[in-house]
């Protein structure tokens, strides 16, 4: 498929650049920027964008717009992919939207609608690269690669082998309603599964053992008493 990809020093949020490209009919383009100061999480939660990262949001229109916690899913998996031919380096994904190594956070995934006469999708991606350290606030979480593997890396390398992974996945999974192929690659790569967990929402917190993932993308827990519950959103911290 061809996208095109437009690069900025520094914006408040990619995600924000890439609506006025929706605004125009627009699809199929990436937005990087090498700092952003306003990046944004879920729940509009702060995103450190400083210099060394990648930042980058991807505009789609896809033929249809159910199912689109897959995209959340197809676009880590190409993150996981990509460090690992890049980087040799093995990382997991933990539900629903974190590339972690060694339980600190390298990546983080926010995906978001865009609906009027036209249906768009946003899927942003913000991956620690070269960084040597981190705010106060998020020091003891997160990591980067540089941190891991004592060198730097082609940030322009990685964008690029991600954003084909994902246009990869997306055509020949996504677009064709193959979804559970995706599932199928998200689990290789997933190390949430089988783990007894502490699920945190809005509203409660909540301790059982994940159990599995299903057709909607929602993670399947087991409670103490047995009862199985749906979580559709949420945070979650493995305990190993
Ligand atoms: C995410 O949210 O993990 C989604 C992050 C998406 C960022 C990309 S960058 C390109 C695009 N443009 C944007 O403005 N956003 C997207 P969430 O699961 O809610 O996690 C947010 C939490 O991660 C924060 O509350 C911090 O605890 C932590 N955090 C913030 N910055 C971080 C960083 N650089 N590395 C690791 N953890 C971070």
């Amino acid at each position: 498929m061809n996208y095109k990809i437009h690069h900025f020093n520094s914006l408040t949020s990619t995600q924000d650049k890439v609506k006025e490209f929706a605004k125009k009919g627009l699809s199929n383009i990436v937005i990087t920027a090498d700092v952003q100061t306003k990046g944004r999480g879920r729940f509009k939660r702060k995103w450190y964008s400083e210099k060394g990262g990648l930042w980058l949001s991807i505009l789609l229109k896809p033929k249809n717009i159910k199912n689109l916690q897959y995209i959340t899913f197809v676009a880590a998996i190409s993150v996981a992919k990509s460090i690992k031919k890049i980087g040799n380096l093995e990382t997991k994904i933990k539900w629903p939207n974190d590339v972690h190594y060694n339980r600190k956070k390298l990546c983080g995934i926010l995906t978001e609608g865009v609906f009027g006469k036209d249906n768009y999708v946003i899927v942003g991606i913000g991956l620690n690269i070269n960084q040597n350290k981190f705010p106060k606030d998020i020091k003891n979480i997160a990591t980067s690669l540089k941190i891991i593997k004592r060198k730097d890396f082609d940030i322009k390398k990685l964008s690029k082998n991600i954003i084909n992974e994902f246009f990869n996945l997306y055509n020949n999974h996504y677009n064709k309603n193959k979804f559970k192929n995706i599932l199928k690659i998200w689990k290789k790569h997933s190390d949430t599964v089988n783990k007894n967990v502490l699920v945190i929402t809005k509203t409660k917190k909540l301790t059982g053992k994940a159990i599995g993932v299903d057709e909607n993308c929602n993670l399947l827990l087991k409670l103490k008493n047995n009862k199985i519950i749906k979580i559709i959103e949420g945070d979650i911290n493995v305990r190993y």
